[in-house]
């Protein structure tokens, strides 16, 4: 994705990530990254020589769709699982059972690097077909040393073969793998004494995450990872308040996570520390709606708090097998009530907040990466409206069609 080609798109309506520009807007770009935007009325000849110019016809453009939470890195599937929920089995009964997450361990243990590539691609490239240009991806399903390092192995093999920007997770602290049972103390000493030491000496994570909750991990054994992790030079995020209120949130917050994920428990006070830390609260509305959840995360507290809200898939086999970011604008607004440029805000500027990177990706600002989308739409909220539609019209990363 290296380039040096100078484009000129003209005629675009523009959501920079945060605001929709008041009229149709011309953005430059060079060398893979966003030069200078101009109204279309302020644009002289001058201005487009040396550009190879390309009209978006009023088109509208967004900053490249930011995925900020995934686990799409995973063997085997779980449409069983799906089957037996169906039948009254609950997502905890069935993960104490053995089931859940450590159905898909079994899986992603037992298969190659290049069989968890090959399996991945594919909900990589759904992701990309609908706009984004940035995904996150969590290792999670190995809980070993090997078989985290060689998850994230293979997201980080996605980035450099696929056209699209892939920010890497390690979340050994997931699930207790069977051989640590009725040890938790001690799979949290692997994870923070092997893992994340091996993990970034290879360069293989860009952050560390958690599981906070009753059928995980405790609030001090996240401490303790997130300890490790901040030594190791790695930005730290949590999976925090998804099934219960356990004060995850605040001591990741404390901590100086990037992001809080899931919150559907939040409290008041567990709102303000995030509020005070500036983490971001990432809303992942597909596993509420797979679980079918009722308790909503508290939307209006965070408005009031003016705490960031991001907006994920959560992509995974269990509870969010669900590829499209677009859908998520669609339920982060009728399930969670946020309006479409809440959701879209979530998607590409405050997505990019959660994973460090709002200095590169998520807006379409002078200076930024070049990655953006234009839809066959001329309106904002109509990506949030329409599930299906509008059409990607062209998917740019660092300025090129991709
Ligand atoms: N919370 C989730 O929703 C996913 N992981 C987590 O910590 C579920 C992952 C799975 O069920 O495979
Ligand atoms: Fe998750």
């Amino acid at each position: 994705m290296i380039q040096s080609s100078s484009r000129l798109w003209l005629n675009a309506i523009l959501f920079d990530g945060l605001n929709t520009a008041a009229e149709p807007m011309a953005v430059a770009v060079q060398q893979g990254r966003i030069a200078w935007l101009k109204p279309m009325s302020e644009l002289n000849t001058d201005d487009q020589s040396g550009f190879e110019c390309i009209d978006a016809q009023g088109a509208l453009m967004t900053p490249g769709l930011i995925d900020c939470h995934t686990h799409l890195v995973f063997g085997g599937n779980r449409a069983g699982e799906f089957e037996a929920r169906l039948e009254g089995k609950s997502y905890e009964e069935i993960a104490r059972a053995g089931g859940g997450i450590i159905s898909t361990v079994r899986a992603t243990r037992a298969a190659t690097e290049d069989e968890l590539f090959e399996s991945a691609k594919p909900r990589l490239q759904a992701l990309m077909a609908d706009g984004a240009t940035t995904v996150e991806i969590k290792s999670g399903y190995g809980l070993d040393l090997d078989n985290e390092l060689k998850m994230l192995r293979v997201a980080r093999r996605l980035g450099r073969e696929l056209p699209v920007r892939v920010v890497t997770t390690l979340l050994g602290a997931h699930a207790l793998p069977p051989e640590y049972k009725d040890d938790a103390d001690g799979y949290i000493e692997l994870v923070c004494n092997q893992m994340i030491p091996a993990a970034a000496a290879e360069g293989l994570a860009d952050a560390v995450d958690v599981f906070c909750e009753n059928i995980a991990f405790s609030v001090a054994q996240c401490e303790r990872v997130y300890t490790a992790a901040k030594a190791h030079g790695l930005a730290i995020k949590g999976h925090t308040e998804q099934l219960s209120n356990l004060g995850g949130s605040a001591a990741a917050a404390r901590a100086g996570a990037l992001s809080v994920d899931h919150i559907e428990y939040l409290d008041e006070d567990g709102v303000k520390a995030l509020a005070e830390a500036g983490t971001v609260a990432t809303l992942l509305p597909g596993a509420f709606f797979i679980l079918r959840e009722t308790r909503v995360p508290p939307i209006e507290l965070l408005r009031r708090y003016r705490v960031p809200m991001a907006l994920a898939t959560d992509a995974n086999p269990g509870t969010s097998p669900i590829f499209s970011l677009k859908l998520m604008l669609n339920m982060a607004c009728t399930l969670f009530r946020l309006t479409p440029i809440e959701a879209l805000r979530g998607v590409t500027a405050h997505g990019a907040r959660a994973l460090g990177l709002q200095a590169e990706v998520g807006r379409i600002a002078p200076g930024l990466q070049a990655d953006f989308c234009l839809w066959d739409t001329t309106n904002p909220a109509e990506l949030a409206y329409s599930v299906g539609l509008p059409r990607l019209v062209q998917r740019i990363v660092s300025g090129e069609l991709a």
